[in-house]
């Protein structure tokens, strides 16, 4: 803005005798506010999976599931400091489950899904369901949901929690409530939602076998059912140029988004491909299920290998190179910035 020094400095008056009854000049702020492209403060970060483990268990050795209420470690991006955020509007961390251990049973606004990262046959329980959780499945526990987990298993469970917790506090929505009872009592066997509402198929609406909530029915989509899929489509179909074989896991009551705000995906390129760069508006949480190669986030460029995380904030050009074939899973707020009709993709 060209200003006269005399201009300037009757305004800068202006504003000094404004500040105190909280008035602040638009005219000062406006090309910070409304940018012509996303700039996000969020930058790109890798975390080896490795480094974290080795803190999540120490973690492990100081403080019980049960006392911690859930022992995670904060994914934190490096450029939102303080504020528990992997993307402005989204939640990363990776918690810990010990043989014997129970996290408490309790529900919240906030929408949650888990991704397996180590070990085998620890269970979610959600709305009175256990389910048993496998590497790398996929679990839901939908907002306002009760849901509480166990490891009766010999060995650690260590998995991703993806949550939209900087979306709810945006909105300033948060409730959030504890159950008397450590368990939530299971009142249906492991297996009966995926039975019901899992095969394409669902019980007649409103008849007594209709148990689970219309609009969010399904919560576990098990690696045994993702990845085969995703072979037979590389057997098969011709590759998209800036996704390789590319899957959405879907809500089967409306075919969008697994929940409201999250969307998540799972992603296949086969040895030697490299995907043409791609940029979109949503931020996404990357984890490396197996292979290895490279990605160019913006200006950052990082050696992948099985279980490290990555973040692309939004309208962060995307590059992905593999080395042995390359399997991604990925979580974004695509879903609700579909909703608000704010997002948009380009692709070079
Ligand atoms: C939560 O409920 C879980 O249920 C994990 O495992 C992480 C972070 C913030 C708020 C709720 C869980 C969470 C969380």
């Amino acid at each position: 803005m060209e200003l006269a020094n005399d201009q300037r400095s009757q305004l800068e008056a202006l504003y000094r005798e404004m500040e105190p009854a909280n008035l602040r000049p638009l005219w000062e702020s406006l090309a910070e506010l409304v940018l012509p492209e996303p700039k996000s403060p969020a930058v790109p970060h890798l975390w080896s999976f490795d480094a974290v483990r080795d803190y999540l268990m120490r973690a492990g050795d100081l403080i019980s599931a049960e006392q911690a209420e859930r022992r995670v470690l904060i994914l934190e991006n490096p450029g939102l400091d303080g504020l528990s955020s992997i993307v402005p509007s989204l939640y990363a961390g990776l918690q810990l489950i010990l043989p014997g251990e129970i996290a408490p049973s309790h529900r919240h606004a906030q929408c949650a899904l888990r991704f397996v990262m180590e070990g085998d046959g620890a269970f979610t329980a959600v709305d009175g369901e256990k389910v048993i959780m496998r590497p790398f499945d996929l679990v839901l526990t939908p907002g306002w949901q009760w849901h509480d987990h166990g490891n009766d298993s010999g060995k650690p469970m260590i998995w991703l929690d993806g949550l939209d917790i900087p979306t709810v506090r945006h909105f300033d929505a948060s409730f959030a409530e504890r159950l008397d009872e450590k368990a939530q009592p299971v009142t249906v066997p492991t297996g009966d939602t995926r039975a019901r509402y899992g095969h394409n198929m669902r019980p007649i609406r409103g008849s007594a076998a209709d148990r689970r909530p219309a609009h969010q029915p399904l919560f576990h989509y098990p690696y045994s059912d993702w990845r085969p899929a995703l072979d037979t489509m590389a057997a098969s179909a011709q590759i998209d140029p800036h996704l390789g074989h590319a899957l959405e896991f879907l809500n089967p009551a409306d075919g969008g988004s697994v929940m409201p705000t999250i969307s998540a995906h799972v992603r296949l390129l086969p040895a030697g491909f490299e995907t043409k760069p791609r940029r979109s508006t949503d931020g996404a949480v990357f984890v490396v299920v197996e292979g290895t190669g490279r990605a160019q986030v913006g200006d950052r460029d990082y050696a992948l290998k099985p279980r490290d995380l990555f973040v692309v904030p939004s309208w962060k050009e995307l590059r992905l190179q593999a080395e042995s074939d390359l399997v991604l899973f990925a979580y974004s707020d695509k879903a609700a910035q579909e909703k608000l009709n704010l997002y948009r993709e380009e692709c070079a």
